[in-house]
């Protein structure tokens, strides 16, 4: 294939820094929290100092020697210093001058607060000084945070990334979310095997939250429908008798970088009502009433861990009711209370973002709040709806297409279920006017799958609803259009589009690689953090002698840093002279874990062999979380970890090879494990990954990529060019005309390595106690059906990590490679993926 690189992009899409303004009264009122620690202008800076002391002092019980007190002291310094420029974006915002976007999303994996607030209010360095008096340091303390892991991974991590690049790009956004008191689980190995254990990342309180009460709303649930025709012989409805639960708002911050926009991540925490509550106990049934504010709270207690699907389950569709309703109701009231009840200026003032179809029950709860409390008619309330949703897929994935039971929709949420069968009957006229006479199609894309067991699909009910349907890479999004939504594309061709994905430079740059970023700066200034393609400039010194010599010495430290966690957490010595080889993201049989694991055993063999001939030293790395539920991916978390003990414990193996797995991979580990990392993973089956993100922060990070022709790997090659990837394997079209006659026994007749690697397996080698464990593996490999075709790219793999061992051997050579990587990774800076969401999709100034 030919990879051409794309067309230089526009300046626009760049974010502007405006200094924060110091007001120009002298009236210390006037001044913002924030505008009082710059004036200062400091070292330290003694505003900062000062709120610090009182918080450090002041505080009942608070203890200056230990560290999670001083972490909530800091923490609620910055939270004081955010206050009010958060006020005024609110202020700002309240008066609804320019379009508002709510970004709807399950999942919110956004990591630690301190460190990316401290960069965006430029305070960094002003706190290590005003630390220096305290034995603490900044660094520990930032360690003290928990992560908030709400969410489970590529698809929450991009809603972070988004909210930054929202508000550094001075945009008006809320993020909705839920407030899950336990976040993603926390992945233990014990004897190799993964064992959850529940992450109450709320247990010493949420620094960061502002709790906002007298925001409650309030979600129906159960109860039935009844209609009535009023005076002028128009139906209407009322859903009755509902068990309700309370919403209530817990605002998270949201810092713009440098621009003094703060925006805000709602997240909405059930609780019981009161006079739900009351009538209970007036009826007398105080215990019933106690169990039932249990179950209403139950909503928002845990976070499901798939990130593939658990389909069907009654309490993962009461989140997403809950979740949807409250903030569309929180979006219409604050329409309301400007511009009353004429909904006329909504759709021109509102969009509602749905993160995959997860929220897309707001579809219908929309169209039900416009008639049943607003008044509108069915064709206003539509017009309205259709014109202010938009949706963004996420995964090919079949088996992770929601569809949510009939049934169970008229049980919990009656009027919702009559509102989706009045659209779903108004929309298939559409379908056969286009097609007519058709009845196959008619069936094909109702909303309503029909059946013994009638569902209802979510993605069509989103598709329907939405003026904007978009994929997540170039790839994504042609395969959407051409396969899965094919019918749809037919229909409304003008509805589809693609929006490739992107990650925030400030977290993935600035402040994981502070090495790197200070390098970066001192050559081409600051203003790469607010407009990334400025890192093209690189290209400028890859011969030069004294650059190449930093940018080594960059990788190195960092290199040693990460050494420190891999001893501590997995108990293997990496050394920073051996190259170092990562794949983190969950563990999915499509993102093809297993085919790193076997080129492992297969370097192993080679080693015992001593066949060491062109082999580079390398530390090998895994990590990631399976869903509790998955099997295979259990499996392979074990073999991972089996294997790693055979190559670890043998001392004529280890200078050539060291292999680790690394527990509880989440979104701290990898601010550490990007900046070090040499070679990245991404070896995904073609098809497959709709995007994939981590690919993006290691290509930032200056590490290579060696990964096949699947989601955003594709633009990556197109900016970077073949000479600075290693490719290899089938493509999508390639995996998919293989399908219907792929035949594993010839792929490992033809790769002696393969043929050496399962015979290994299959002699029991890595489980010498454990007989049988890994039959499931060995047998998923050589089955025809094996979907992500592990054998068929195996021996391509294998000649591509070849060529980067060579490659590696030349250190001159990979580290120019390297520079051109982050030169080359500017189009992936989330500000220029939220340009185009805010120019093409939200028409947001
Ligand atoms: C569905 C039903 C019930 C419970 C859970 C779920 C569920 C939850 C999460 C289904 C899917 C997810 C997450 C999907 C996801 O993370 N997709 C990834 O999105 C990234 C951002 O667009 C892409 O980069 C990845 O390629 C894609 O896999």
């Amino acid at each position: 294939m030919t990879v051409t690189k794309g067309k230089a992009r526009e300046k626009k899409n760049t974010v502007k820094t405006a200094k924060i303004k110091v007001s120009e009264k002298t009236s210390p009122k006037a001044v913002s929290a924030s505008d009082q620690v710059k004036q200062h202008d400091c070292d330290p800076c003694e505003a900062l100092d000062a709120t610090f002391k009182r918080q450090v002092q002041g505080v009942l019980g608070r203890d200056e020697n230990a560290t999670n007190d001083m972490y909530s002291a800091l923490a609620s310094t910055i939270k004081l210093q955010l206050l009010e420029q958060w006020r005024e974006t609110r202020l700002k915002d309240n008066q609804y001058q320019q379009k508002q976007v709510a970004y709807l999303s399950l999942e919110f994996l956004m990591g630690r607060t301190l460190g990316n607030a401290l960069l965006s209010l430029d305070l960094t360095d002003d706190t290590h000084a005003a630390l220096k008096q305290y034995s603490a340091d900044l660094e520990t303390l930032q360690e003290a945070e928990l992560d908030a892991g709400l969410g489970n991974g590529g698809l929450g991590r991009l809603a972070a990334c988004f909210l930054d690049s929202c508000a550094s790009l001075d945009l008006a956004v809320v993020g909705y979310g839920i407030r899950y008191e336990y976040g993603m689980f926390k992945q233990k190995l014990v004897d190799g095997y993964q064992v959850e254990q529940p992450d109450r990342w709320l247990r010493e309180g949420n620094p960061w939250e502002v709790r906002m009460a007298n925001h409650a709303i309030t979600v129906p649930f159960f109860g039935h429908t009844e209609s009535y025709v009023d005076l002028k012989g128009h139906r209407h409805y009322v859903w009755i008798d509902t068990q309700d639960v309370n919403a209530i708002p817990h605002d998270m911050p949201v810092p713009g970088f440098r621009n003094g926009r703060i925006n805000t991540l709602r997240l909405w925490k059930a609780e019981a009502t009161d006079d739900f509550d009351l009538a209970e106990f007036n009826d007398g049934d105080y215990t019933e009433a106690v169990a039932r504010k249990n179950l209403a709270e139950q909503i928002t207690m845990v976070l499901y861990p798939n990130d593939a699907s658990e389909n069907g389950k009654e309490l993962r569709l009461r989140q997403q009711y809950f979740l949807s309703s409250a903030s569309l109701q929180d979006i219409i009231q604050r329409y309301v209370a400007v511009h009353g009840t004429d909904f006329s200026r909504f759709s021109e003032l509102n969009v509602m973002q749905l993160n995959d179809t997860h929220p897309s029950i707001a579809v219908p709860e929309m169209m039900r709040l416009l008639m049943d409390s607003h008044g509108l008619n069915w064709d206003q309330a539509w017009a309205i709806t259709s014109k202010s949703v938009a949706y963004t897929n996420h995964t090919l994935l079949p088996e992770a297409l929601e569809r949510w039971p009939v049934r169970m929709l008229k049980h919990m949420l009656p009027r919702i279920l009559d509102i989706i069968y009045e659209i779903n009957a108004r929309y298939l006229e559409d379908v056969a006017h286009h097609w007519p006479g058709d009845n196959d199609k008619l069936a094909a894309m109702s909303i309503i799958e029909e059946g013994h067991e009638p569902h209802v699909r979510m993605a069509y009910l989103a598709i329907v609803a939405s003026f904007s349907v978009n994929g997540v890479a170039g790839l994504h999004t042609k395969l959407l259009k051409s396969g899965l939504f094919n019918d749809f594309y037919q229909l409304w061709p003008d509805k589809f589009n693609n929006k490739t994905n992107g990650v925030t430079p400030r977290r993935w740059l600035a402040h994981c690689n502070p090495r790197l970023a200070q390098l970066l700066t001192r050559r081409l200034g600051d203003s790469w953090m607010t407009d990334l393609t400025q890192l093209t400039a690189l290209n400028a010194f890859t011969d030069d002698k004294a650059f190449i010599k930093q940018w080594q010495a960059v990788k190195y430290d960092n290199k040693v840093d990460l050494t420190k966690l891999i001893a501590q957490e997995c108990e293997v010595v990496f050394e920073p002279e051996m190259m170092f080889d990562v794949q983190v993201k969950r563990i999915h049989e499509y993102k093809r874990q297993l085919l790193n694991i076997l080129h492992v055993i297969h370097l192993y063999q080679r080693i015992v062999a001593d066949d060491t001939e062109g082999l580079q030293p390398r530390c090998v790395l895994i990590g990631g979380k399976a869903a509790p539920g998955y099997a295979m991916a259990k499996q392979i978390i074990k073999l991972a970890n089996n294997v790693a003990h055979m190559v670890n414990s043998d001392p004529l193996v280890t200078p050539f090879l060291r292999f680790a797995f690394l527990p509880n991979y989440n979104v701290s580990a990898m601010e550490k494990i990007c900046p070090a990392t040499d070679l990245s993973e991404q070896i995904s089956t073609a098809g497959k990954e709709a995007s994939g993100t981590g690919n993006m922060k290691f290509m930032m990070n200056g590490a290579m990529t060696i990964g096949t022709l699947d989601g955003a790997n594709i633009e990556m090659l197109e900016e970077v060019g073949e000479d600075n990837f290693f490719l290899f394997g089938l493509n999508a079209d390639e995996v998919s005309q293989l399908k219907p006659h792929y035949n594993p026994q010839q792929y490992i007749q033809q790769s002696p390595a393969l043929g050496h690697v399962l015979e290994m397996l299959k002699s029991g080698h890595f489980n010498l106690v454990e007989p049988g464990i890994f039959d499931s593996i060995i047998a998923a490999i050589e089955d025809p059906y094996d979907q992500w075709m592990i054998a068929a790219d195996f021996e391509a793999y294998r000649v591509a990590q070849e060529k980067v061992s060579q490659v590696y051997a030349d250190q001159h050579h990979w580290t120019q490679m390297s520079i051109r990587n982050t030169a080359a990774s500017g189009r992936f800076s989330s500000d220029n993926t939220i340009s185009a969401y805010r120019d093409e999709i939200w028409h947001a100034k």
